[in-house]
């Protein structure tokens, strides 16, 4: 019981890296959701379906959303990176690429956006399903993406 229990917010900001690791331990452990269990093989289920969230191991970037913004607000990777964007507060965002403009200096609001369809994914409140979303940046350029609800949330993967 009370897998689920401890949710932290501030300190969840400080153990990112436990909760990634906690993340790929929990996979071991727990039984998958989605799994036939046809009891005839118990071959661990990595082979076939790629669509599951990976969680990324080694060279991986992660993005975390904290106090209405990305952080950081702008990395750089090597084509071929897979991004992780994790949820660290107990509210919805989204990750959604295109690009963003007119920020106002002020208040960090920006004017305009344009979603360019690349990845647009409901990012659910942290410690829920769908939590996280992973994308791998295959082609050298920047991705500006931005949060839709919330027009702090204006960030930028520079892809090398
Ligand atoms: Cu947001």
């Amino acid at each position: 019981m009370s897998s689920n229990g401890n949710k932290t917010t501030l300190a969840g900001v400080l153990v990112l890296p436990a909760l990634v690791l906690a993340l790929v331990g929990c996979a071991g452990s727990q039984p998958s959701q989605m799994q036939p269990s046809t009891g005839a093989t118990d071959q661990p289920a990595e082979s076939g379906s790629p669509t599951e969230e990976e969680t990324t191991e080694g060279d991986g970037d992660v993005i975390m959303t904290v106090g209405l913004a990305f952080m950081p607000e702008t990395i750089t990777v090597e084509a071929g990176t897979t991004v992780t964007w994790q949820n660290g507060e107990a509210i919805s965002h989204t990750v959604t690429s295109g690009a963003w403009g007119d920020v106002n200096e002020e208040t960090g609001l920006r004017g305009t956006e344009t979603a360019d369809g690349l990845f647009d994914h409901d990012l659910a409140r942290m410690g829920e399903e769908g939590d996280s979303f992973s994308f791998t940046f295959e082609e050298p350029g920047e991705y500006p993406y931005f949060c839709k609800p919330h027009l702090t949330m204006n960030a930028m993967v520079i892809v090398e």
